[in-house]
């Protein structure tokens, strides 16, 4: 089921009908933004957009809007519906140890089957049709200005794939770029996403190379902590330490390994692997040409370079899945040492803007997907929405099974503990039986069931890059509304009312006499 890349996708969208070439000329500046949103916004989400003429750029194609439906995303995974991913998921979770022979034997598919996830070292690729160590250009390829205030053109959709210095370990992420010339762009890895969290470590270990003693190191790699952060930095007089980082970026991969790219994975899982689960079949990877990096065998693009460390540069603004743009701001900046592409590659890119629009598909198959992950460390939750217009880090509403007085609070808790879900700003804790999918019902009921003074949890603690409401950069407040029925334990001593439902003795009378009131 799984794709080879991204062309057996794109074939895949067209057999499905899913996939419209777009024959007449467009401008990559702007209008292509114009087209996907009215397209995006088009009710199920319209199709996958594959533009063939592109002003400035003949030959060339501009994918879009791939996973722009739930049933794009669904062939993207190769699955009927999301819950099928998330039940393979939870059959590995439930894995009880076997007992006796027969036990084990049944469990040696699963076992095979693991052998299937993890990425396989191939000697070449597609990616290495044409190889170019110089004379290369970012400009060379469609790359998008989205909206009309965007500070440049923007990479959309790639896939950074950087190593972990003290474990080796890679990682991939969906972090924008902003094209600065031809050799240089952006690097807009926040602060708490794992490529930030390697780039730290490098300047870490930067700031700590040749001082002794130990105490003096950890000093100053503090101070560098304190002073940066992740992509940006606390204006300082103060140099930072330099050296380089290598970092590859891979554009139009297979869409399992795209999608990859976003999903909120524990930082030492590696994304190659789970790509891997979700294609049940090995990410194949190649090795790069002047990086000592790995990158998908097959993608249409791959960019190698490195982040010098002491390099910080303006980077946006940028029309932003908020629906504003985000502020500009100092990120480190990639340079470019090689490019290598297939022939006639085609530039995959996504556009984000007010929702709903590509990404929050994407978001709702995490949704779907995460929520037997979610139950490792919160069993009593029952189901979890995140509706598109709270942009993922706004807005969480959860059902639980309550079980004991101040469970919604732990549950709160536990959710800004929980990887990204650290950025929800509120979150809406409600009982098993109101359904979350349902905001009338959340609204209808939540609402009644809440004295605000008594039922908000106000706390603090890191807010999404995106936000430009807190009160700092990075750092904001956070609300959790409990809205479960309140219990005696919980010091609510009054009593609670019924729900309104008809009996079903009247329900079954009006019934059988709904015909012969001719209301319908
Ligand atoms: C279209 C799109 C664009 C994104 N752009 C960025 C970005 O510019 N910077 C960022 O830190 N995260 C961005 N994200 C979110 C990250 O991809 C996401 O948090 C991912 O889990 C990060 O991977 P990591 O945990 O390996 O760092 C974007 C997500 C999507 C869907
Ligand atoms: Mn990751």
């Amino acid at each position: 089921m799984a794709y080879a890349d991204l062309r057996e996708w794109i074939a895949a969208l067209e057999r499905a009908g899913e996939l419209r070439r777009v024959k007449a000329d467009v401008d990559p500046i702007l209008e292509i933004t114009e087209i996907t949103d009215r397209v995006s916004k088009s009710p199920g989400g319209g199709r996958a957009l594959l533009f063939e003429n592109l002003k400035g750029y003949p030959g060339s194609s501009v994918l879009i809007n791939q996973f722009g439906s739930a049933r794009r995303m669904n062939l993207a995974l190769g699955v009927e519906s999301l819950d099928e991913v998330a039940q393979r998921i939870h059959q590995f979770l439930d894995v009880k140890s076997p007992e006796g022979l027969l036990e084990k034997i049944k469990m040696l598919p699963m076992l095979a089957d693991m052998s299937k996830f993890f990425p396989k070292t191939v000697s070449t690729g597609p990616c290495k049709e044409v190889v170019k160590k110089d004379g290369f250009s970012l400009l060379d390829f469609p790359v998008l200005q989205c909206w009309p205030r965007d500070g440049g053109r923007f990479l959309t959709l790639p896939c950074v794939i950087t190593r972990d210095p003290r474990t080796g370990k890679r990682n991939v992420g969906c972090y924008r770029m902003q094209v600065y010339d031809e050799r240089t762009a952006g690097m807009h890895w926040q602060r708490q996403k794992v490529g930030a969290e390697h780039y730290r470590e490098m300047l870490r270990r930067a700031a700590s190379a040749g001082e002794s003693p130990a105490s003096t190191q950890a000093a100053a790699a503090v101070d560098v902590m304190a002073r940066t952060s992740g992509g940006s930095m606390i204006p300082s007089d103060a140099p930072l330490p330099s050296g380089k980082m290598e970092v590859a970026v891979a554009i139009g991969t297979d869409p399992a390994l795209t999608f990859c790219s976003i999903v909120p994975a524990p930082p030492d899982v590696e994304e190659f692997l789970i790509a891997g689960f979700l294609r049940q079949q090995p990410v194949e990877l190649v090795k790069c040409e002047t990086v000592d990096l790995e990158v998908p065998a097959t993608a249409e693009i791959v960019l190698e370079g490195y982040v010098q460390l002491d390099e910080l540069r303006t980077e946006g603004p940028f029309g932003d899945h908020t629906g504003f743009y985000s502020l500009e701001d100092q990120y480190p900046v990639f340079h470019v040492t090689c490019i290598t592409h297939r022939k006639n590659p085609i530039y995959s890119a996504t556009i984000v803007g007010k929702p709903p629009m590509e990404d929050g598909w994407m978001g709702k198959a995490v949704e779907r997907i995460f929520l037997p992950l979610m139950r490792v460390t919160i069993p009593e939750l029952v189901d979890v929405n995140l509706p598109v217009e709270g942009i993922f880090h706004n807005l969480m509403i959860v059902s639980i099974r309550k079980s004991y007085a101040g469970q919604a609070r732990k549950v709160m808790n536990a959710i800004w503990s929980l990887g990204q879900a650290m950025f929800t700003k509120v979150i809406i804790v409600v009982d098993e039986d109101v359904n979350v999918q349902d905001l009338r019902e959340v609204t209808l009921k939540a609402l009644n069931h809440i004295d605000p003074e008594r039922d908000i949890q106000f706390t603090l603690g890191p807010v999404d890059s995106l936000d430009h409401a807190s009160r700092l950069p990075n750092f904001g407040s956070k609300m959790g509304v409990d809205a479960t029925r309140k219990w005696r334990a919980e010091g609510f001593t009054r009593p609670w009312p019924d729900e309104i439902r008809m009996d079903e003795k009247t329900r079954a009378a009006v019934d059988r006499k709904w015909k012969d009131l001719e209301l319908d």
